[in-house]
């Protein structure tokens, strides 16, 4: 506020920006990650940070934004959970004239007017990458290539879109068989106990390609419990790039990692100050990535921040 009416300001007089921002949960490596960026680049960059964690609960992502819309927040930013059913709360927001923010995952909404701009990764994009990792690995081989995968979270964008990325480069060559999918819900827990269960029905597994890095770790622990060796009998192609899967991937249990960069803070907080002063910003802002075969997590596993 500007008005500078009021004297022994406490607070409610402050020019800090306030900014509401409503977490998925804390289900993996990545997700601590990008809640220690979002909570240090808003230090960094003076912001007030109210930050809620959402336990993988959409019901609690709304609640969430409600309760920042009555608390008459500067801006709201969120990582929803799932893609569809955001409408009635964005309008709300809207109607309330605060402007929102996507981060790191996307909504389904044809209305892109509910939010201003949506910061992260091209999902499909790291789908495609580890399917074409694979293609190149699998070129001389004449008989069929079965795969197992482990999507992330139903109905989120990086399963739905890691998954179509990665079927449309394998679809290129039938050999290519993936025999299993399901959800390990993005968690390591999750990902061993399916994995077991893939192990169990499935004899031939050649490969696990799973939509992130703490899945993955837990698969190798089945694989491992199986008798099989995480790397050589199963190949593992896994998505985030988060140290634990670095160091698998340097161990060799991991045989490529396509990176998802959880540090989106700095980009936030500077997207958050543009749109509340009324700036102008790109509707779409993507993050810059790579990728690792186990070489390459050898020598960039020490200068990893997370
Ligand atoms: O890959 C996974 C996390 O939305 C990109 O969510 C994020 C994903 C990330 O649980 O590890």
């Amino acid at each position: 506020g500007s008005t500078g009416a009021t004297t022994g300001d406490s607070g409610g007089g402050s020019d800090k920006l306030v900014m509401g921002f409503s977490q998925v949960g804390a289900e993996s490596g990545w997700r601590t990650a990008n809640t220690k960026s979002v909570q240090d680049s808003a230090k960094n960059a003076g912001v007030e940070l109210k930050f809620s964690d959402a336990q993988q609960k959409q019901e609690n992502q709304i609640k969430a934004i409600r309760s920042f819309i009555q608390q008459k927040v500067d801006v709201i930013a969120f990582s929803p959970v799932v893609e569809s059913g955001w409408d009635t709360v964005l309008k709300e927001a809207q109607t309330a004239k605060i402007p929102v923010i996507l981060t790191d995952r996307a909504v389904d909404s044809p209305d892109t007017s509910l939010y201003k701009t949506f910061l992260g990764s091209d999902f499909v994009e790291e789908g495609k990458k580890a399917g074409q990792w694979l293609v190149d690995q699998y070129k001389d081989e004449k008989g069929d290539v079965n795969i197992v995968e482990l999507q992330g979270t139903t109905g989120s964008a990086p399963a739905n879109d890691r998954k179509a990325g990665f079927a449309d480069v394998i679809k290129a060559d039938p050999k290519f068989k993936v025999v299993a999918s399901q959800t390990g819900d993005f968690t390591r827990a999750k990902g061993k106990e399916v994995m077991e269960a893939f192990l169990k029905s499935n004899a031939d597994i050649d490969v696990l390609f799973a939509h992130n890095d703490d899945m993955g770790l837990g698969a190798i622990e089945a694989i491992e419990g199986a008798g099989k060796v995480p790397g050589k009998d199963i190949k593992i192609i896994t998505i985030d790039a988060v140290k634990d899967g670095m160091q698998a991937l340097a161990d060799g249990k991991i045989n490529y990692i396509v990176e998802c960069s959880p540090l989106l803070g700095p980009q936030l907080m500077d997207l958050a100050k543009k749109v509340v002063a009324g700036e102008t910003v790109e509707q779409r802002v993507v993050t810059q990535e790579t990728t690792f075969t186990q070489e390459q997590a050898k020598e960039a596993l020490s200068s990893r921040q997370y």
